[in-house]
């Protein structure tokens, strides 16, 4: 080996050094660029379109399938879980799982049972009747908690009479100044604009289909109820039919 060889052999290696230096800074530079790319052509989370309360009627109907939910939130060891019990109203139905024999009957917001979120913008104030399409199958899987932004609501706390082994529509909720008593379920709407419609476990092993608010005391939902509310805004800004939400 004389002087060249070495030159040159210091030349390659200095070359294919720089040649590394130059792939990995490529590289890392692509990588970057790609990066880039994807923050500029990521969805920024749109907005969710909400529920819209009927606003032709004077029975400001709202109607939602329990298994279209903005959010699904487990607690307490529970899940609302589908089901697809035959003769569901949508898509199917949702229970409260596992069926182990808990019962949250206090203090279950924001979130110590399992909580589905519905987002509803209301176009009505006052008092509105709170109806649910359930299936209870036993006296220790037939009731629910229906609230309001995540906080517990009195007049719709542990809705339940959903006796035998079929679907029923039920808006009476456990007076707890009368053992055994029922009143209707309601929900004080103070204001306007979009709130969201909280539906807790209280029994497991319950099986919530659908629920139906309105401001119609005299309205008593029948077979599979009204229609599902539409939905407007979101990312759009259109109105739809429900747009399926996938929440995992
Ligand atoms: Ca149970
Ligand atoms: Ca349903």
């Amino acid at each position: 080996m004389h002087l060249g060889h070495i030159i040159n052999f210091t030349s390659s290696g200095c070359r294919g050094a720089m040649d590394l230096v130059s792939a990995v800074y490529y590289k890392k530079f692509s990588l970057f660029f790609i990066f880039g790319i994807f923050l500029l052509v990521a969805p920024t989370s749109p907005a969710l379109a909400v529920f819209q309360q009927d606003d032709s009627g004077s029975q400001g109907l709202i109607s939602i399938e329990a298994e279209h939910y903005h959010a699904n939130t487990s607690a307490a060891g529970h899940d609302w879980s589908p089901n697809s019990t035959a003769g569901f109203s949508g898509d199917g139905a949702m229970e409260a799982t596992p069926n182990s024999g808990l019962n949250i009957k206090d203090n279950y917001a924001p979130l110590n049972s399992p909580r589905m979120d519905y987002d509803i913008n209301f176009v009505t104030t006052g008092t509105h009747y709170v109806w649910v399409l359930g299936l209870g199958t036993h006296t220790g899987n037939d009731s629910i908690h229906i609230g309001l932004d995540n906080a517990e609501v009195a007049t719709s706390k542990a809705v339940e009479q959903f006796p035998g082994t079929d679907w029923i529509w039920s808006n009476q909720r456990r007076d707890p100044a009368v053992p055994g008593g029922h009143l209707p379920a309601t929900l004080e709407i103070t204001s306007t604009g979009v709130k969201t419609l909280n539906a807790w476990m209280r029994e497991d092993g319950f099986i919530f289909d659908k629920i139906v608010i309105t401001t119609d005391p005299a309205f008593v939902p029948t077979g599979t109820g009204p229609a599902e509310s539409f939905q407007k805004g979101g990312a759009s800004g259109a109105q739809a039919n429900y747009i399926p939400i996938i929440v995992e």
